[in-house]
């Protein structure tokens, strides 16, 4: 684990999710793994379970604390981009400023903070790997995802943007923009803890993606050769062919 040869993956919202299941998956890859996240008492379950792996408590929406997590590493070959979520469900007509606040500061901030952070780094690896964890909903809206929507259109604006000016450096920019997956949490979170309301999400739908789905999604991009820029991945369960045809059964 401290051999400096081997490759660093710095993944935020890595106490729970699909930043969880990233964090043991590139772990099994054989990357060291810096597990990112607010709640340490799920890092420090993560790394006791996975060698490889250490916690780094982190709050993206937080520039000391982003700050400190740079300073901390020797390294940094691979940084998922995965902390975020959605809040609310609201019409525009009805949005609360504080939920799309806090969606801002979460996905586009935050990952704008950390990006900026560790970029020296990834340069310095001489083929670093940048991942941005967007959704369907960067690239298409819904009623009532206005604000989770505008916050992820914004990060793939930010991935394109950054694709561009870091063209020439041997840092690869990569999108993974998943559709339905089931989580422990996005709905829950985006449904502020209602349990019922988050369970019909996924009511019914045979097969949504799961966590581990999109980790090895993203260990394939990263694990390409060093000229091969993978720049956006849209990943959909089979029960989902656009982002209102959802299959379900009774
Ligand atoms: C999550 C997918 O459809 O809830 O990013 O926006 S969706």
């Amino acid at each position: 684990v401290t051999d400096p040869e081997v490759r660093t993956a710095v993944v935020t919202g890595a106490s729970s999710g699909i930043g969880e299941a990233t964090a043991r998956r590139l772990a099994a890859a054989g990357y060291r793994v810096v597990a990112a996240a607010r709640r340490r008492d799920r890092l420090d379950k993560l790394a006791a379970d996975v060698p490889g792996v250490r916690p780094v408590t982190l709050d993206v929406t937080d520039q000391a604390s982003v700050d400190a997590l740079a300073g901390s590493l020797d390294r940094c070959d691979v940084l998922v981009n995965n902390a975020g979520g959605a809040f609310g469900l609201e019409p525009v007509a009805g949005a609360q400023v504080d939920d799309w606040q806090r969606m801002y500061d979460v996905n586009v901030l935050g990952a704008l903070r950390v990006t900026r952070a560790l970029l020296p780094k990834l340069v310095a690896s001489g083929d670093g790997v940048l991942v941005m964890l967007t959704s369907t909903a960067a690239f298409v809206s819904y009623e009532g995802g206005g604000g989770y929507c505008a916050a992820k259109h914004a990060q793939t604006a930010m991935t394109e943007t950054l694709r561009l000016e870091l063209c020439g450096e041997p840092v690869r920019v990569v999108e993974v923009a998943p559709g339905m997956v089931k989580t422990d949490e996005f709905a829950l979170t985006r449904f502020g803890g209602d349990a019922e309301r988050a369970a019909k999400v996924y009511e019914g739908v045979p097969g949504p993606l799961t966590a581990d789905d999109i980790a090895d999604v993203i260990a394939f991009a990263v694990t390409r050769p060093a000229h091969v820029n993978i720049d956006r991945l849209v990943v959909r369960p089979r029960a989902q062919a656009a982002q209102h045809k959802v299959h379900r059964v009774a």
